[in-house]
């Protein structure tokens, strides 16, 4: 009952941070590198704004005149990343303050207690890792999540912990990519290979990491992205980010 009551009461301290969707997932499966011992992950994201997807696919070179001009302190995908993690600081703290252990998943705590492998890119577990098992999608040729409400247009981050949670798992869903191999041919440096994601598969089958410029284009050309653009629903809008 007390458990319920505390898992209530994170879902709405989540909620009220802005998030559009949590999910309680149950890691005690995984390897104690993996989760270092802690039996649940909270993963939670924001979704990208319709607005900044349109600016975005409309012009490819978007990135690139972002990093010349030194505006990426205003770009949406940055400002949505940081707040994905400092909500993740912040659950973190509301954890610990109730008399639990938790590890925030942010990119700064993650470098400071060294999880992240500078070298190869690679974290001991990773947000897309946690949300296959919780069924939020599949991941795609361009190795990135997709679900079927936002496409790939979204921002996770996740944070470890042993509170007493109502915490479940399931299968790693298939692939709906198909025949389809956009992110491939649109991915100006050939980073991604166009292969279908299965469970055990090594990234680097998928995706060349070092050639990748992070020009976002995969994300806003997958036709599930364009579908989430393309809803007849009222734009997405993030004001506080
Ligand atoms: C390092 C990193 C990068 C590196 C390397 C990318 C990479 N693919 O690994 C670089 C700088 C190149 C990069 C680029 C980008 N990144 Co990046 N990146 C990360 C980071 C910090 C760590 C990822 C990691 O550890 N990878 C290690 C490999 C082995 O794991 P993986 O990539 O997650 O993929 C494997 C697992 O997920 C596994 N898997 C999936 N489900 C399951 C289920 C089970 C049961 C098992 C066992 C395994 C498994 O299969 C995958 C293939 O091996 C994460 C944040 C985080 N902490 O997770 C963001 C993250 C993956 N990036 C993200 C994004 C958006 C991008 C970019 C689009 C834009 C950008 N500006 O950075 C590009 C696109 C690149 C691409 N197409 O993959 C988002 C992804 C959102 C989404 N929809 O999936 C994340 C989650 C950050 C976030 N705030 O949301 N990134």
């Amino acid at each position: 009952m007390e458990a319920d009551f505390f898992q209530k009461g994170l879902q709405t301290e989540l909620e009220k941070q802005g998030v559009d969707f949590i999910y309680f997932v149950d890691i005690s499966h995984l390897t104690d590198k993996q989760t270092k011992g802690y039996s649940t992950a909270i993963l939670f994201g924001i979704a990208l704004s319709k607005d900044y997807l349109e600016k975005v696919a409309a012009n490819p070179d978007y990135v690139e005149q972002m990093k010349n001009n030194k505006t990426i302190k205003s770009d949406e995908f940055h400002l949505t990343e940081l707040k994905t993690d400092k909500i993740a600081d912040n659950i973190e703290k509301y954890i610990v303050s109730k008399g639990f252990k938790a590890y925030s998943q942010s990119e700064e705590n993650i470098l400071k207690t060294g999880y992240y492998d500078n070298e190869n890119r690679k974290t001991p577990l990773p947000h897309k890792t946690i949300a296959g098992l919780a069924g939020l999608g599949w991941i795609g040729k361009h190795n990135l999540l997709v679900t079927e409400k936002y496409g790939s247009a979204i921002s996770m981050c996740s944070v470890l912990t042993n509170a007493p949670l109502d915490s479940k798992r399931q299968e790693p869903s298939i692939p709906l990519c198909g025949n389809c191999n956009i992110c491939r041919d649109i991915c100006k440096t050939n980073a991604i290979k166009g292969k279908t994601w299965y469970c055990g598969i090594e990234r680097e089958k998928i995706i060349d990491v070092f050639q990748c410029t992070t020009c976002l284009q995969c994300i806003v050309q997958c036709p599930w992205t364009k579908k989430y653009m393309n809803k007849n629903e009222k734009a997405h809008t993030h004001n506080n980010v």
